[in-house]
């Protein structure tokens, strides 16, 4: 297989395999990408929890960007965990240099078990600026509550929180309705004029660790190869939905997803 695209990852690194950096190289490479990193921090995890986080300093985030992309350019760019106000002003002052067109954020702010992964000085520099420098945004209900200030209880409150953050000065918003309880999990997508709805059977499971930002990567892979936001982030959430329905029930908490679930190996390599 030839690789299909490139894309760089801002992200911080989960040792546990199942979210951060980790879940977002094995996404790119899954979905037929080149993958290419910049850690933000280093945190120690398992299933059950986040025992510690330790932050890069901002400048050596800069100089990943940077000089990484000067030599290979990313087609796309995926950007997960930040951290502090000056991570995030690091990646906009480079992100500025290096020109960079197609960037899908996923504005991270607590980890599965509940631990907070940004601070909250963050928030207002994230709703500020950083939202309005990237291609597309995709929180879930709890983070698209804290970007917007109001409570979101059903699909509509969905599409105005969506409505609002555009307002706020965001492009395109994809607001992941996951945490919402109905049989059915809704995803809506805002466009500047126009509203998609995904929807799929949800899948009661706990091994869901990392979901957040295997969708964001796989979204950020789709659209570095050329299709549009909506297929994107149809594929992307399809990618996802099989991934949690074949997971490998690793550890005691909240599992890793299976992002394999892409591959077919060919005989002689099995
Ligand atoms: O899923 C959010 C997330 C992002 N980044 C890192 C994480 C997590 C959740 O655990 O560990 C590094």
């Amino acid at each position: 297989m030839n690789i299909k695209s490139k894309v760089l990852i801002i992200a911080g690194s989960d040792s546990s395999g199942g979210a951060g950096i980790q879940a977002d190289i094995k996404t790119v490479n899954s979905l037929g990408s080149y993958a290419m990193t910049v850690i933000t921090a280093v945190t120690s995890q398992n299933t059950i929890g986040v025992l510690s986080i330790f932050s890069v300093p901002p400048l050596e985030i800069s100089k990943q960007i940077e000089y990484t992309s000067n030599d290979i350019k990313p087609d796309a760019i995926k950007i997960g965990m930040l951290g502090d106000v000056k991570v995030i002003k690091s990646v906009l002052n480079s992100l500025s240099k290096i020109k960079a067109k197609k960037i899908v954020l996923d504005p991270v702010m607590v980890a599965k078990g509940g631990e907070r992964l940004i601070n909250k000085s963050s928030l207002k520099i994230l709703r500020e600026k950083l939202i309005k420098k990237v291609t597309l945004i995709t929180p879930n209900i709890p983070e698209a509550e804290i970007l917007t200030n109001k409570l979101i209880n059903t699909k509509e409150d969905m599409i105005k929180a969506g409505k609002k953050l555009i307002k706020m000065g965001a492009k395109n918003v994809l607001i992941k309705g996951g945490h919402l309880k109905s049989k059915f999990i809704y995803d809506i997508l805002l466009e500047k004029n126009k509203i998609s709805v995904f929807k799929n059977k949800k899948i009661n499971s706990k091994h869901t660790h990392g979901t957040g930002c295997t969708l964001s990567s796989a979204i950020a892979t789709y659209y570095s190869c050329g299709k549009s936001l909506k297929k994107s982030c149809e594929n992307g959430i399809k990618y996802v939905h099989q991934a949690i329905s074949s997971a490998p029930k690793y550890g005691k908490g909240h599992g890793p997803i299976n992002h394999l679930n892409s591959i077919y190996i060919k005989k002689k390599f099995r």
